[in-house]
């Protein structure tokens, strides 16, 4: 399994954080092979081991792939126990885990489509609360290394991006992460290591299966010559 992280930079500070939690979608939302998937958290979770999303959408291609069917999207915790809900004002609620607990992994289990694409991209976006600014860039750092990937087969994986998108003074923030995972999974989990003191309002996940510019399938098969070869 191979990880590359890159490290956080803000881009913006906004005066107002929480206006909109779907900040920035990719451009490539709704193509063809994609999925979304988005948890606002706004009730407690009737069940912290299978949270559905409130709202999911997925877009087929050529009709000759198929939706895995094996489990159905939603968010799952790693002990119940570890987590409360908390309401938010004008926002509904968000998930933390529990002052005592150590913090816990959430993981976000993603349907997808069974295709024959090469490889898959993903942007998750979080919407957040936490209360010291001076520590919110290494508490996300520390995160996107906590982050991990399984599915169905995943060899590869790599950070492509990384950033905090807008954060103000009363601990709000957005950040995107950017993966790219290939082989193409039918399904993928991926979670990540919540801190306490970290209350998570909303995620909203993006996929899509590429379909890639030959030139870029050399690119893919010359990365794989290249790890090959430093394996040996
Ligand atoms: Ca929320």
């Amino acid at each position: 399994m191979k990880k590359l992280a890159l490290v956080f930079m803000t881009i913006l500070l906004a005066a107002t954080v929480v206006s909109a939690d779907d900040f920035y979608p990719p451009e490539w939302r709704g193509g063809p092979l994609s999925v979304e998937a988005e948890w606002d958290f706004d009730s407690p979770p009737a069940n912290w081991y299978y949270i559905p999303p409130d709202y999911f959408n997925a877009v087929g291609g050529s009709g000759n792939e198929y939706l895995y069917s094996g489990f159905g999207t939603h968010a799952e915790v790693g002990y119940p126990t570890s987590w409360m809900w908390q309401p938010l004002i004008d926002q509904g609620g968000g998930i933390t885990p529990v002052d005592g607990s150590g913090g816990d992994y959430l993981t976000f289990a993603m349907q997808n489509w069974v295709d024959m694409e090469p490889w898959k991209d993903v942007r998750i976006q979080i919407t957040g609360i936490w209360q010291d600014i001076t520590t919110l860039d290494p508490m996300l750092n520390e995160l996107i290394f906590s982050i991990d990937v399984v599915g169905s087969p995943v060899e590869n994986w790599m950070m492509t991006d990384a950033q905090i998108f807008a954060y103000d003074m009363t601990g709000w923030f957005q950040a995107y992460i950017d993966l790219r995972i290939w082989p193409n999974p039918d399904w993928e989990k991926i979670a990540a290591f919540i801190p306490e003191g970290l209350i998570i309002d909303q995620v909203y996940i993006d996929t899509i299966s590429i379909i890639p510019e030959p030139a870029t399938i050399a690119l893919l098969c010359l990365g794989g010559l290249m790890l090959r070869r430093k394996k040996a």
